[in-house]
């Protein structure tokens, strides 16, 4: 069963990834980045292999005696280990990297644990923000995100189209082993991510965590599969695409639901108002959960097709619907950003952005990138991704052209809320 195998490589990912972290080599021998380490600049205390488990002792008065022997560990599995799993060793060690010395607050000191909010959108290309190159649209929050955190230049999607791309982000396994093969999931789909498997959002509820998702779910129909029973307490949106292959299901129901906790708000769903509709959902969520650590899972329905763009960004770009959605996402972050402001917990929230697949088709201009959604070229599978959270000691100002992959925000989001991964 696929499900054993992806259990333990979760399992191993983040042994290897907490461990990574603490050895700060997450840095490539062949990086082109001259800002990047010299791998040869090894930490001296790395050089005893065999020294004793310190973590046997005692690891609270012991904390730097710990951290080199985990140093000491991982480095020999980077010694021992082949090419294929150098390479995600490597790739995971710099997402947990990234957040290095918020490791290092959590591990010292009893902390409160941090909010997460994972802003998923739908089918935006890797050129398609302003931070990552277009000029057609004006981006300043995301931008400003950038600058505040990690901008990954060499991130890549789970798949190149939203079930599977979903499933990889919420288990942090391939998607396949979670019985999200290719394709999507149809209204008349059987299957989801299987019962069994632990989403984030299980993980992080099991952890006493307020849990939401706000925005497509797209991963299987069946009671089994629905938010409320992958780990989401909170759930508000759209559990399908509104496009002419999805919306044909609901014709004679008269059209997708807009759903709240499984209630229809409203028939059929407006795809001009998602994007704010989803944003006020997000930010009453946050003022009910202040006084809680939350896992805001955000997954927009746009840029999918149909588009759909509230009045005040109609017109408001040079790249016709598609930068006026992306100019309202990039509102939308900004009201994020201006609530955890307001409610004062900026300091202890981490805040992700990324797109599930690469640019949807009929999209222009091109891209410098081959290939687009539904590719497995580069353009439909590498898409941006920002890490923020300088109140929380993450990375500010930093690009990282390190590979890393959407399976990889699973152990590294748990390991830095301080949840130990099963
Ligand atoms: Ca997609």
């Amino acid at each position: 069963m696929e499900t054993g195998f992806c259990l333990s490589e979760r399992t191993s990912m983040q042994r290897l990834g907490f461990l990574a972290c603490a050895a700060n080599i997450g840095d490539d021998p062949e990086q082109k980045n001259p800002e990047q380490k010299n791998p040869e600049q090894k930490n001296p205390e790395q050089k005893n292999p065999e020294q004793k488990n310190p973590e046997q002792k005692n690891p609270e008065q012991n904390n730097g005696e710990v951290m080199n022997y985990r140093i000491a560990r991982l480095m020999r599995m980077w010694e021992r280990g082949n090419g294929s799993q150098r390479l995600w060793v490597h790739a995971f060690a710099v997402l947990v990297c990234a957040l290095q010395s918020w490791v290092g607050e959590l591990s010292a000191a009893e902390t409160q644990p941090p909010n997460v909010i994972f802003v998923f959108v739908d089918d935006q290309g890797y050129y398609d923000l302003g931070c990552y190159g277009a000029t057609e649209v004006k981006t300043p929050r995301i931008d400003a995100m950038a600058e505040q955190g990690t901008r990954f230049t060499d991130y890549y999607a789970a798949a190149p189209i939203c079930s599977p791309s979903r499933a990889g982000l919420l288990t942090g396994c391939y998607p396949r082993r979670v019985g999200n093969q290719t394709w999507v999931h149809r209204a008349d789909s059987l299957s989801g991510i299987h019962p069994s498997e632990l989403t984030l959002g299980e993980l992080f509820k099991n952890h006493g965590y307020a849990t939401a998702c706000i925005g497509k779910w797209h991963l299987g129909f069946q009671e089994p599969f629905l938010p409320h029973n992958q780990g989401f307490d909170h759930y508000f949106g759209l559990l399908h695409n509104l496009d002419p292959v999805e919306i044909v299901y609901f014709e004679e129901e008269g059209g997708v639901p807009l759903l709240r906790n499984g209630e229809v708000v409203k028939r059929p769903a407006d795809p001009t108002e998602l994007t704010k509709v989803y944003t006020d959902e997000a930010i009453s969520f946050m003022e009910e959960n202040q006084s809680e650590p939350f896992f805001l899972y955000l997954p927009h329905t746009m840029l999918h097709v149909p588009l759909g763009v509230s009045e005040a960004f109609q017109g408001s770009s040079k790249w016709g619907e598609y930068g006026d959605a992306i100019q309202e996402l990039d509102h939308s972050v900004g009201r994020l950003f201006d609530a955890l402001k307001r409610l004062e917990i900026e300091d202890n929230t981490v805040v992700v952005y990324a797109s599930d697949n690469g640019r949807g088709p009929g999209r222009t201009p091109q891209q410098k990138i081959r290939g687009g959604k539904l590719s497995t070229y580069e353009g439909g599978l590498r898409v941006p991704a920002i890490a923020w959270g300088p109140g929380l000691g993450l990375q500010a100002g930093e690009q990282s052209s390190a590979v890393v992959r959407a399976m990889d925000w699973y152990p590294t989001l748990a390991t830095l809320a301080g949840i130990e991964v099963p």
